[in-house]
Order: C-alpha cells, then structure tokens, then sequence
C-alpha cells in the first residue's frame, strides 16, 4: 500500500498544498515563501527520507505565524493519515545528532497521544528575521495533528542555526525509524493491542 498523501488546507490567513510520501527519497520541493523555514524543510525530509513538496501562499506580511504554524498543521494530517493505525510499524523512534559544538536528542511515539516537550536550549530569538519561537508552534500542530508524542532536548550546543539543523535532522531520522515495517509484527506493538 503506498504511504503518500495530498493535503490541501485554505483559510483567510494561508493556503497550502502539501504532498508527503513516507517511502520517498528524501526530495523536497516547492516553497513556504520563508527561506530559512525552506531549509529546515528540506533537513527534514533529506534525513527522513521522505518526499516532501509544499506550495504555501501565507499573510506573511503581518508575520510567518500563520504560515508556520498552518504547514504544521497540514504535515501532521499528512502523517496521520499516511500511518493509519500504526500497524506493523517500530512505532518509536529516537535519534542523537551532532552538529558542530551542538549536540540535540529526539525520541518520539506513534502513540495517537499528542504530547511535545520542547527544550531547544536556544540563545537566540531571531535568525535572519525568522522568529525562532515558531520552530515550537509548528512542532506543537505537527504533533497535535500528527498524534505523536514527541521530546526535542538539546543536551549542549550555542549555536542557534545548528541547533534548530540538529532538531530538524533529528525528527527526521526519528519519523523513518518510528514509520519503519518491522518484520516481526503486523499488528500493533502494544499490549492493549490498540492505540
Ligand atoms: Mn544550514
């Protein structure tokens, strides 16, 4: 069964069209109209392996908020759905990444229990002029859509730039081993037998 899906969300704020496929490449393509988010996107999708092609029109004018948050919202759909009940999947996956000075941890659960705990450890609150606190609001609507639990800690690092990479990297290597067959089961790995 192929694990691709089309999302498309409009509202007065933002209109987007997304396109994930689990068992991609790792190709992203398209654009959020924010660069820096652009090439967290990417990350994502290189070390997940998934493909990945957003078209995002947002009111960015008043800010990047709306657009952020929104792609999270629709990646989080386009999970959920891709996944369906979780069957003959690892279900959690983790990933420690280096970068540099910065080194960031990530463990997550298909467990259709949303929950995000956030501690980036960042110094900054801008990057360019990219508002680093939307890195937490567009995890929080992947999640809460998505129905993943989630845990981003940066253990050490300074450097804003390779921390969010690290994060972005992270989550990506986390979704692959969590969305991986695993040969040993077709049902769900759980002792209730359902999520
Ligand atoms: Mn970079």
């Amino acid at each position: 069964m192929s694990r691709n899906r089309e999302i498309r969300r409009k509202t007065k704020e933002t209109e987007i069209n997304l396109r994930l496929d689990l068992d991609g490449s790792g190709r992203y393509s398209g654009s959020t109209e924010i660069p820096f988010f652009d090439h967290m996107l990417n990350l994502f999708a290189t070390h997940g392996f998934f493909d990945l092609h957003i078209e995002a029109k947002g009111d960015i004018a008043v800010d990047f908020h709306h657009t952020v948050e929104d792609i999270g919202i629709c990646l989080g759909d386009g999970f959920k759905e891709a996944i369906g009940e979780v069957k003959g999947l690892q279900r959690y996956g983790m990933a420690i990444i280096p970068m540099d000075e910065t080194l960031v941890s990530v463990a997550l659960d298909l467990s259709m229990r949303p929950y995000l705990a956030y501690n980036p450890g960042l110094k900054r609150k801008k990057i360019g002029v990219f508002d680093l606190d939307l890195i937490e609001e567009f995890f929080r609507a992947f999640v809460n859509h998505g129905g993943i639990t989630l845990h981003i800690n940066t253990m050490y690092g300074r450097n804003s730039h390779h921390i969010i990479e690290a994060i972005f990297k992270g989550v990506g290597k986390a979704l692959d081993m969590a969305s991986s067959l695993d040969r040993r089961t077709t049902g769900v790995i759980s002792t209730k037998g359902k999520l």
